[in-house]
């Protein structure tokens, strides 16, 4: 059990952070400087929004999805950015993305993310509108953009990960969540919240790794189960935090469920069962990936850090 990440996870994250860098490509952006003190200005809200903080569980299971197909799926030469780089990152931006529109005042109107004061607090709120804006399509331009990976599945990547964002996805559930402010809601309609809100761009990371590695359709089922359990997994552990822990230790605001009167699985369940939930949904996350043997083994730690994480 580990409330941090494993030795080779935070290597991971370190690899996502410094290709998070490079792809947004606002560090050299003689576009940008061309175009004036506007853009230049969109380049750092958007820096900041994606760089500064977070844990990089999207990318990491990008990372771990493909090393669990295929073993020499992260090696990639010193100081090159690979294809898998790119699919993980898109990743991160389209969170990044769903972050900063999610904190605006016409949504959770939240001033604290990342430990740090949020987008349109320390810009203002159109540019957090387009960073937001910005860093969805520069994800969708990254998968098609991902080094050595063949055009036929560079296209059910943009599928898969726009399919997640979207409608029938993140974006819907972001509208259920909303509406269900206030409401009396079944353990059900919550699960599906969820699945759409928080799920499906997990799932879609798991599925987005698993495609750049050439997974079979047995393998990207089994990995569909594992992500369906850590998806789940990582929304019950976030109301159990949001509900126990300080403002300081999450770098956002505790207790903002209750305050804004959103349905949780604490206030659902109660905190009891609201954990044993979560373990059992880790074990449930475990089974699934017993076909894959000793090559899953950062895609149990990723689960075991989700379930057990303090922020
Ligand atoms: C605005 C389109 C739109 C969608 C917003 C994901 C989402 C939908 C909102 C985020 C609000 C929220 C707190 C959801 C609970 C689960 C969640 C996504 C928590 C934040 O993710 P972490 O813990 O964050 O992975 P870090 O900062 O570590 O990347």
């Amino acid at each position: 059990m580990s409330a941090e990440p494993s030795p080779a996870l935070a290597r991971l994250q370190v690899r996502c952070n410094d290709a998070l860098v490079g792809l947004l490509g606002h560090g050299n952006s003689e576009f940008a400087a061309d175009a004036g003190p506007h853009l230049v200005r969109l380049f750092e809200a958007s820096a900041y929004a994606l760089t500064r903080g977070g844990k990089r569980v999207r990318p990491l299971l990008v990372y771990a999805a493909a090393a669990a197909v295929d073993a020499a799926a992260l090696d990639a030469d010193e100081g090159s950015v690979s294809g898998l780089d790119y699919v993980a990152c898109a990743a991160e931006m389209v969170h990044a993305y769903s972050l900063v529109h999610d904190d605006l005042p016409a949504m959770d109107d939240d001033d604290l993310r990342r430990g740090q004061p949020t987008c349109h607090i320390a810009f203002d709120e159109a540019t957090a509108i387009l960073v937001g804006d910005g860093l969805q399509a520069r994800a969708l331009e990254l998968l098609t953009d991902a080094p050595d990976v063949p055009a036929a599945v560079r296209l059910e990547m943009v599928r898969s990960l726009s399919a997640a964002a979207g409608l029938r996805g993140m974006v819907g559930g972001q509208a259920i969540d909303i509406g269900a402010v206030d409401q009396a809601i079944t353990a059900d309609h919550l699960e599906t919240m969820h699945a759409l809100k928080t799920g499906a761009l997990i799932r879609a990371s798991v599925a987005l790794g698993a495609l750049a590695a050439g997974a079979s359709e047995e393998q990207q089922a089994a990995l569909d189960d594992y992500a369906d359990a850590i998806g789940l997994a990582f929304q019950v552990c976030d109301d159990i935090l949001d509900a126990t822990s300080d403002s300081e230790t999450l770098g956002k605001r505790a207790g903002a469920d209750e305050a804004l009167h959103k349905p949780t699985y604490v206030s659902t369940l109660g905190l009891d069962a609201a954990r044993d939930k979560a373990e059992a949904l880790l074990a449930d996350a475990q089974a699934a990936l017993q076909p894959f043997g000793g090559s899953a083994a950062l895609l149990r730690e990723i689960a075991d850090f989700i379930v057990h994480r303090l922020r």
